[in-house]
Parts: C-alpha cells; sequence; structure tokens
C-alpha cells in the first residue's frame, strides 16, 4: 500500500531501523487488504471477524514483544508500529492485539510458571487459544484497589466468585486472566472459560467498538486447582504491570486512527469543489491541516521517544501516562477536525473518520481515563497523591 499522505511530508519512516520498517509494511499491508475493505460494514453490523485471527497470528503479531515460547521477541518499537497499522484501520482490532498479547499473554509471561508458560503461550501465538483479562468491575473501573471479585482457598482448590465487566473478548475466549481479592491481597488466576460458574454475556448497544467484543462476566463458585493461581503477581502491580503494555500499544494506535482520519481529510480537500474551486485551496482548510499533521507528527516522534525509552528499560510509568494520554485526546481532536472539512458526508460510513471519532472515545475510557492520567501525571509532578 501507498505510503500515507501525511507520512509522506514528514517522513517519519526515516527514523526507523530496516527490521522496524518491515515490521510496520507488514502491518500495514495485512491491516489494508485484509481488515480495511470489511471493516466498515463489520462495524455496521456488529460482526468480529473471528476468521481473520489465524491470519494475524500467522503475521506474528499476537505477543510479538515476548521472547521465547513460540513469539516474535521483537522490539517495543517495532510492536508499536504494528499496532499503529492495526489501529489505522479500526481501533478493534488493535484492541484485539492488546487484549490476546499485551494483557493475557502478558499476565502469564511476567507472572506464570514455566508449565503455564509452556502450556498457554504457543496456542495463544498461534491463535489457537484466545485470552481476556478480568479487571474491571462493574461499580467502577477506575479504582480496581476497591475489588469485590474473591478468591478464597479451600483445601487445595481456590472458590472465585464476584462479577466483571467490559471484558474485551471474553465470549470468545478460552481462558481469562480474572484478578481476585485474596487474604493476601489481590492474586491473578487463569480461568478456562469453560470451568463451571464462569458465564460470559456479550455487551449489546454500543455505538463504539462495534467490530469487537466485550462483556460481562459472572463468576459463582468457580472452581479452580491451586495451580491456577499465577505465583509471580502479588498485590496489584500485577495487573497494572499488563496494563503498562497495553497502555504504551495505545500510545502508537492512536496515532493510526489520527492518520486514518487526516488521511481521508487531505484526500477531500483536494477532491471537492466549492464556491468553484477544491476546499483544500482555502487558507482555512490548509491551516486545519497542518494543524492536524503537527499533532499527529508529535504524537508519533512522542511515541517512538516512550519505546525507545522501553526498548532500554528506562520507561517509568508517568511517561507512559503523558503518551496514553496525549495520544488519544489529540488523535480524537484531529478526528472532529477532520469531519469538518469532509462536511455532511462525514457522517457516513463512505469515510472512517465517524467510526474512528467514535472508537476514540473508548479508547479514551479504558487503560486509564484522561483523568486517571493526569492525576499520575500530577502525582509524579508533585509527590501528592489524589487517589487516597
Ligand atoms: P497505587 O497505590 O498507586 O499502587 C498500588 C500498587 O501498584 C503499583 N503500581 C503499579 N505497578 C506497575 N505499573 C503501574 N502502572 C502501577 N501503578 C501503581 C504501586 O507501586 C503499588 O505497588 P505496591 O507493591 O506498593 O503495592 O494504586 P491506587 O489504588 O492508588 O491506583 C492508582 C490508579 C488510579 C492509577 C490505578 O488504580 C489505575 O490505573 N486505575 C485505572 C484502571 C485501569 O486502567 N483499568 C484498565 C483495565 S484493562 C482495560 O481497560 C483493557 S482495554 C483493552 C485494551 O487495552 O485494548
Ligand atoms: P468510572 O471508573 O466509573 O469513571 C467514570 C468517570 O469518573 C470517568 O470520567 C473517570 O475519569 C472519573 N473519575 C473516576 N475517579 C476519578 C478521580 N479520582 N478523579 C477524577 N475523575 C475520576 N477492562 C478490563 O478489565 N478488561 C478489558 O478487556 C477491558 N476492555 C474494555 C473495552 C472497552 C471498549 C471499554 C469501554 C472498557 C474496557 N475495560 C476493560 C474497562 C475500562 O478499563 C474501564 O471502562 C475504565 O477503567 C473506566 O472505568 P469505568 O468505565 O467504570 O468508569
Amino acid at each position: 500500500p501507498d505510503l500515507s499522505l501525511a507520512d509522506e511530508v514528514f517522513d517519519f519512516h526515516a527514523l526507523l531501523s530496516p527490521e522496524e520498517k518491515e515490521w510496520a509494511m507488514k502491518a500495514r499491508d495485512f491491516a489494508q487488504t485484509q481488515i480495511r475493505p470489511v471493516i466498515e460494514d463489520d462495524f455496521d453490523k456488529k460482526y468480529f471477524r473471528k476468521e481473520l485471527i489465524p491470519l494475524i497470528a500467522q503475521q506474528g503479531f499476537l505477543g510479538m514483544h515476548i521472547k521465547g515460547y513460540g513469539c516474535a521477541g521483537a522490539s517495543a518499537v517495532s510492536y508499536g508500529l504494528v499496532c499503529l497499522e492495526m489501529e489505522a484501520v479500526d481501533s478493534g482490532w488493535r484492541t484485539f492485539v492488546s487484549v490476546q498479547g499485551s494483557l493475557a499473554m502478558s499476565a502469564i509471561s511476567k507472572y506464570g510458571t514455566e508449565e503455564q508458560k509452556n502450556y498457554w503461550l504457543p496456542q495463544m501465538a498461534k491463535g489457537e487459544k484466545l485470552g481476556c483479562f478480568g479487571l474491571t468491575e462493574p461499580h467502577g473501573g477506575s479504582d480496581p484497589a476497591n475489588m469485590k471479585t474473591t478468591a478464597v482457598l479451600e483445601g487445595d482448590t481456590w472458590v472465585l466468585n464476584g462479577a466483571k465487566r467490559w471484558i474485551g473478548l471474553a465470549t470468545v475466549a478460552d481462558l481469562c486472566i480474572v484478578w481476585a481479592m485474596t487474604d493476601e491481597g489481590v492474586r491473578g488466576f487463569i480461568v478456562p472459560t469453560d470451568t463451571p460458574g464462569f458465564v460470559a454475556t456479550a455487551i449489546d448497544g454500543k455505538l463504539a467498538m462495534r467490530a469487537s467484543i466485550q462483556c460481562d462476566i459472572e463468576l459463582t463458585d468457580v472452581r479452580l486447582p491451586a495451580d491456577a493461581i499465577l505465583p509471580g503477581a502479588q498485590g496489584l502491580s500485577g495487573p497494572f504491570g499488563c496494563l503498562n503494555e497495553a497502555r504504551y500499544g495505545i500510545i502508537w494506535g492512536a496515532m493510526g486512527a489520527a492518520r486514518a482520519c487526516l488521511d481521508a481529510a487531505i484526500s477531500r480537500s483536494k477532491e471537492r469543489e466549492v464556491f468553484g474551486k477544491a476546499i483544500g485551496s482555502f487558507q482555512i482548510t490548509q491551516a486545519k491541516l497542518a494543524d492536524m499533521t503537527l499533532e499527529y507528527e508529535k504524537g508519533v516522534l512522542l511515541a517512538l521517544h516512550i519505546g525507545r525509552q522501553k526498548d532500554a528499560g528506562t520507561l517509568n510509568l508517568a511517561q507512559i501516562s503523558v503518551g496514553k494520554l496525549n495520544s488519544v485526546r489529540e488523535a480524537l481532536k484531529i478526528a472532529r477536525e477532520a469531519r469538518t472539512i469532509l462536511g455532511g458526508d462525514g457522517i457516513t460510513g463512505e469515510f472512517p473518520v465517524m467510526r474512528h471519532m467514535a472508537n476514540l472515545e473508548a479508547v479514551r475510557t479504558y487503560e486509564g481515563t484522561d483523568e486517571i492520567h493526569q492525576l499520575v501525571i500530577g502525582r509524579a509532578l508533585t509527590g501528592l497523591n489524589a487517589f487516597s
């Protein structure tokens, strides 16, 4: 596929290594040829195209940052570029890669036993087993410390009770990483979704993320063997360690959605004639396109800076919050501005812009809302904790 119109001007790819470019181009080619032609219809019909999963797995995108266990062991920057290209077609497909790789596989890779890793990760990398990640609860996702789902050890059996909400992929997943409160704080469990007492129901009525699945989960006396626990995770730093991975992917991904909106606006501005000339020839339109391009280019440069820090092992939590907050906020602004340039046609599915805008509203809320990230940054700046 052609380079994006915005990328051509700035040549961001000049900053990438040959291997990083290769991942980006592979992902762009896949997303543009396999997903783009069907995504508008899938979004309209609320269809999660599960049949694409083996093809995505073949590309090596699932758990691609993990070393060993059948995973690609690619750099953080390469993974980010794949997230950008997937989200350039639809946030729902970047979310699929995030939930499977950054959340479910990361939990097992970071905190699992060798036996758990050897059993689950190679199958998950091949897309033969799908994972989901159950942290959020119905009473308020921003504060997972107030967790009401419990896990109690009865003899050598763990018994889980509680509820989770908004859990991506749960109705199609084979396993769920469930975070639950125990006598010794929050612990993680690998729960096969066919365990009696585990019930997932897809959330209907979504006006965003319609080509992907999110679910309610009820856990009623779900009985698990002692070895279902993830031994390496104790306390909230366990799930938060996985969120860091997914938030990192979003820093890049949201810029993909922004790029798609910007490209649509640039193309249209050259074709659409009003007052006898192309709307792209009006100074106000050019100023809008220039400002959108500035934020897109600043966003990808920030993502690259954060990616280089992640690869160097120097990335800190406030930096992840800076990236997630900025990328999603600016991508939404770019989408809104692109919509104005498309005029009335911009509210139809003829262009991808309203779909991206709706999806980005969900991305803005998940993996820490704007306010949560502002407060994480504020805490780092002042040393004062707004949460307690
Ligand atoms: P706090 O007291 O700050 O910390 C408790 C313990 O956790 C450690 N910690 C972290 N560790 C690793 N990474 C992080 N980002 C961490 N943040 C905190 C901390 O050091 C402490 O460890 P220890 O050993 O001393 O106990 O916790 P708090 O209760 O005050 O919470 C702070 C706050 C508000 C930032 C946190 O609750 C938060 O991030 N809330 C937002 C929840 C959230 O983002 N949920 C996302 C659910 S998953 C999802 O949305 C998937 S969307 C699909 C997709 O990704 O595509
Ligand atoms: P609430 O926590 O109720 O927050 C409501 C509002 O109050 C927000 O604006 C928030 O910023 C504000 N607020 C809360 N506390 C403060 C404060 N201290 N100061 C200022 N403002 C505050 N979760 C999972 O575990 N797994 C998944 O796979 C998953 N996938 C998701 C996919 C989608 C499409 C969506 C929409 C959500 C997903 N989530 C998932 C859940 C997501 O993480 C939560 O929606 C998010 O953490 C916010 O929780 P909430 O929706 O309950 O909002």
